[in-house]
């Protein structure tokens, strides 16, 4: 248990965090939670799988590759706790190694939209994002890329580090200059937390006036969204719902308390829509937004039975 709260712990606070390595170290717990449950009760070790599915759900509400990969492997079946935990076992290592697989994929294929001498501009820190420019690199194409700071977290100079490892040449710049910049970008490369059924993105705040900005200077943006980041209850018309975190990530509390009048927003994601988007770039292809609802369906397997049946995410 103990081990449980504190892999929720570290994805509340953010000291894990990013969509994907979320769903992988989400279903890494779930797998080794399994193992350590002691009942041979069927009934409880159940119960207990579905708090501990709950628990890290309940983590961050806004990556939608956290419910899919807890869903994901709580399908598990089993007559017995042990071919219960030996079915966890294999749904969890085969969600973690697709998801790997999937970001390399992504690079591949996102890579191919990239030119030689193009400039890119990314925001916050995606894995997937980051695997289209260094896949770009290593294929021989001369790119320079440009990176916000991505406040309140800071997640921009963890970009600017693992480019800086690949060894393509960056500037960092604040967020508020994004659309001064935008004249010298060729594409926008960026993540997602969630892809709803209509298309529209879920990411970093910041990267909707960002694709605004590029929809104005007519540059294409390419989002690199894993398929388990579409969003199923989306089908049902529910909204991605937008993490609002603490206050003290703006301004120290210390600070804060010397107004009077003043409060604090802090929304961690925004919505882009599918008209400032190009291209969504998958495992499975590079598809129109307008295409998310088929991904949803056909990869992910979800029609609007099983989401109504399941009752998570
Ligand atoms: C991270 C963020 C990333 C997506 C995609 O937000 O918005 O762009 O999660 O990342 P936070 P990846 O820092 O609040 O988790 O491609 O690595 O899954």
């Amino acid at each position: 248990m103990k081990q449980l709260e504190n892999t929720a712990q570290k994805i509340k606070s953010m000291e894990i965090r990013g969509a994907g390595k979320i769903a992988r170290v989400a279903a890494t717990e779930l797998r080794d939670f399994s193992q350590r449950v002691g009942t041979v009760q069927l009934e409880e070790f159940n119960r207990k799988m579905k708090h501990a599915a709950q628990l890290l759900i309940s983590t961050r509400p806004t990556a939608v590759s956290l419910p899919n990969a807890v869903r994901a492997i709580m399908r598990y079946e089993g007559d017995s706790v042990a071919e219960a935990k030996a079915n966890i076992r294999k749904l969890a290592d085969g969600f973690i190694r697709n998801s790997e697989n999937a970001v390399r994929k992504i690079g591949e294929i996102g890579s191919r939209r990239v030119r030689d001498g193009d400039t890119i501009m990314t925001h916050c820190n995606s894995a997937a994002a980051i695997s289209i420019l260094a896949a770009a690199y290593k294929d021989g194409k001369n790119i320079k890329v440009i990176a916000t700071e991505s406040r309140p977290r800071w997640q921009g100079h963890l970009t600017i580090k693992q480019l800086d490892e690949t060894g393509i040449k960056t500037s960092l710049i604040v967020d508020s200059a994004v659309r001064y910049f935008m004249k010298d970008v060729d594409l926008v490369v960026m993540g997602a937390d969630a892809v709803t059924a209509n298309g529209s993105v879920i990411n970093k705040i910041g990267t909707s006036q960002l694709a605004l900005a590029a929809h104005e200077a007519r540059k294409n943006v390419i989002i690199a969204a894993e398929t388990y980041k579409f969003s199923p209850r989306s089908l049902l018309g529910e909204l991605v719902e937008i993490e609002e975190r603490s206050s003290s990530e703006v301004i120290p509390d210390e600070k804060l308390k010397e107004f009077k009048n003043v409060s604090v927003k802090n929304p961690a994601f925004d919505v882009t829509p599918r008209e400032y988007i190009d291209l969504i770039c998958t495992e499975v292809g590079a598809i129109p937004p307008e295409m998310a609802y088929i991904i949803i369906k056909d990869y992910l397997g979800w029609s609007i039975g099983d989401i109504n049946s399941e009752g998570m995410g």
